[in-house]
């Protein structure tokens, strides 16, 4: 007993000895080392060796402010364990980065751009209906993931993106959309592949510090809008650690200096997290094959998905993008084909502040413009990423899941020497091909912009300067975007939609097309639609047209004015004949009138409900709409 005690005396004070004689070159943590645990030392040691002298300099004695040096400690164990290779991994790469970056080397050095070829779909031709039918076939084999941890700094709105209204005719969110798309997916996988054995598409949201809470008060409070709640999973992104100078020396938070400045390493982080929650294992076990991610705030992404997995089937792409046709200088990436000098080829996204610097340094001098259909002759990311489970797996195997990662300081002038504020590394998820073998499928697939692209990413303010011609991908081009896909998908199902008007609201000329809204269990493909939609129907531009139930069928009917039709699943409807009332319209407000809510007010309009024929049928059986 009393010579374990003995020995026990002696390791502490080596132990002493040995902090004490690693922490010299900092006076300030020696000093305080009895008031660490042994893990916390481990940590200070870690940031000594680091180079990471200068966040002890203000350290007192111990005994004044000791909680803050130990929740210090703290957030420096959370930094050093959420990133792959920890700290030490995150600065050597940061050193590296910020030396190439101060040196002006070109990320793309060697590569040659050139425009590649994929797959390109026009909605509604056999073609497309045919790659449907296969990839609604698979969707019963699919994983949903949702990147959702970004700030939405460009749009200024004060709550979470998934919240906001993807339209304003129903007020539905984009996660209540996100969420019924998924389930009626599923549903119509399930009954196609008859006999299959039935399971829950499992659902990934992605959220940071900056999205998280409110992303599961939005699912809790709403029921999950429909899912089983164990069918969905949160994994919350970390921030990473900001970075003062070219040595990489890890700044400090000016509101605390306790505490290491962080900000979002980028939606990159996704690949790491999906690997070591082992959900992909899970999936893979279950059976399932495609994994599919895709954004906050695009609205008609769901109206691709079906054709653009029949095209991953059809082809077995273990990467397959969605692009649509891009505006120069648009800020969505750039589909390229890149050739090195020593033979090397990929097909991947050149992000749009580089697609311009790229293409002038490879003898391009007018660098990123259109060509002469009108636009870039790059498709435009819209970073929906189908990947193929297996694959995805043993690449991750490898790399854990770490995405290559880039640094964009900003210098306070030519030397380079000092950065205006802090800056991180960060890390994009379409990124992910960078690393695969040239055998690796990696393909991609256009659509028409108008059926899958519409995000909502700039305040009024910014989207009333984007170039004319050039998108303005805020709320109100996103609202407006839905109308015009719906009217664009039922005139092609053979429905008279009027023309649209234009109309200008927060310094934006946007189309308005009737405002068309149906829910996912309604159509989840064209086919859908044309089977749900049969005889002469015709639908004015002042008109409204809400479809809710399943089983709703519309015939022969002339609509000008507002109808809503819901009903339960067992209800089977048909709605014919002439509505015609004084409908809802479409009034613009003043974004700065401070009795409107936010929603409303990044829009420039609110929806004015006059008059309509609105029926619910809440019975089973047969009925008929013809007022
Ligand atoms: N996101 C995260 O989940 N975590 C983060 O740390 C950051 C973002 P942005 P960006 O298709 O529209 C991307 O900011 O970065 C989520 C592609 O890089 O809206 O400007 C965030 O919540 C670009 O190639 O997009 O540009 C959101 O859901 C182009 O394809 C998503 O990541 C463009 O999107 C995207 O974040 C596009």
């Amino acid at each position: 007993m009393a010579s374990s005690a003995v020995n026990s005396a002696i390791e502490k004070l080596a132990n002493l000895q040995l902090n004490e004689l690693s922490t010299s070159s900092s006076p300030n943590l020696q000093k305080n080392l009895s008031i660490l645990s042994p893990e916390q030392i481990e940590l200070g040691k870690m940031l000594l060796e680091l180079g990471q002298g200068h966040l002890f300099e203000h350290w007192p004695d111990p005994g004044v402010e000791d909680d803050d040096k130990k929740a210090f400690l703290a957030q420096v164990s959370i930094l050093n364990s959420s990133y792959p290779g920890g700290l030490s991994s995150y600065i050597k790469t940061a050193r590296e980065l910020l030396a190439d970056s101060k040196a002006g080397k070109n990320p793309f050095d060697g590569f040659t751009p050139s425009v590649p070829s994929g797959e390109v779909l026009t909605c509604g031709d056999d073609n497309f209906i045919q790659y449907e039918d296969i990839g609604v076939k698979q969707v019963q084999n699919a994983a949903f993931v949702l990147v959702a941890g970004g700030l939405g700094e460009r749009l200024g709105y004060r709550g979470i993106k998934l919240a906001l209204p993807m339209e304003t005719t129903t007020g539905t969110c984009f996660l209540q959309h996100y969420i019924e798309s998924i389930l009626s997916l599923s549903e119509t996988s399930i009954k196609q592949a008859q006999g299959e054995c039935r399971r829950d598409a499992p659902l990934v949201i992605m959220t940071s510090d900056d999205t998280h809470e409110r992303t599961l008060q939005l699912l809790e409070s709403n029921s999950y809008f429909g899912m089983k709640p164990t069918q969905v999973k949160l994994l919350k992104q970390e921030k990473v650690a900001c970075l003062a100078d070219n040595d990489a020396r890890l700044a400090i938070d000016p509101d605390n200096k306790y505490r290491i400045q962080t900000k979002p390493h980028g939606h990159g982080d996704v690949h790491a997290l999906l690997y070591s929650s082992g959900l992909l294992k899970e999936w893979k076990d279950n059976g399932l094959r495609w994994v599919l991610f895709f954004q906050d705030t695009n609205g008609l992404l769901f109206k691709a998905i079906p054709a653009a997995l029949g095209v991953s089937a059809t082809k077995e792409y273990h990467v397959n993008s969605l692009a649509v046709p891009r505006k120069a200088k648009e800020a969505i990436g750039g589909i390229t084909k890149l050739t090195h000098t020593d033979g090397r080829e990929m097909v991947i996204n050149v992000e749009y502040n580089q697609l311009d610097p790229l293409l002038r340094a490879t003898g391009h001098p007018d660098g990123d413009v259109n060509c002469e259909t009108g636009y870039s002759p790059y498709p435009g990311n819209i970073n929906q990423l189908i990947l193929e489970l297996g694959p995805y797996i043993d690449e991750l195997s490898k790399t854990g899941g770490a995405i290559k990662e880039f640094v964009n300081p900003k210098y306070k002038d030519s030397t380079k020497t000092e950065f205006k504020s802090s800056t991180r590394l960060e890390c994009m998820m379409q990124d992910y091909p960078k690393t695969l073998s040239p055998s690796a499928r990696v393909g991609f697939t256009v659509t028409e912009t108008w059926l899958a692209y519409a995000p909502v990413k700039n305040n009024p303010e910014d989207a009333a300067k984007v170039p004319k011609g050039n998108p303005y991908h805020s709320a109100t081009s996103g609202e407006m975007a839905i109308y015009r896909a719906n009217s664009m998908i039922l005139k092609k199902a053979g429905v008279e939609v009027d023309d649209p008007v234009t109309q200008v609201f927060n310094g934006q000329e946007v189309e308005v097309w009737s405002r068309i809204v149906w829910k996912p269990k309604w159509a989840v493909t064209f086919s859908d639609v044309k089977s749900k939609v049969t005889g002469n129907n015709s639908v004015s531009q002042k008109s409204t047209l809400v479809i809710k139930g399943r089983d709703i069928f519309i015939e022969d009917l002339s609509l000008d004015g507002a109808l809503i039709v819901d009903s339960v699943d067992d209800a089977e409807v048909k709605v014919g004949g002439s509505v015609c009332n004084n409908g809802w319209t479409v009034e613009s407000i003043d974004k700065d009138s401070s009795d409107l809510p936010e929603e409303v007010r990044i829009r420039g309009f609110k929806i004015i409900k006059t008059e309509q024929v609105q029926q619910l049928f809440s019975e089973p059986g047969k009925f008929s709409l013809k007022p």
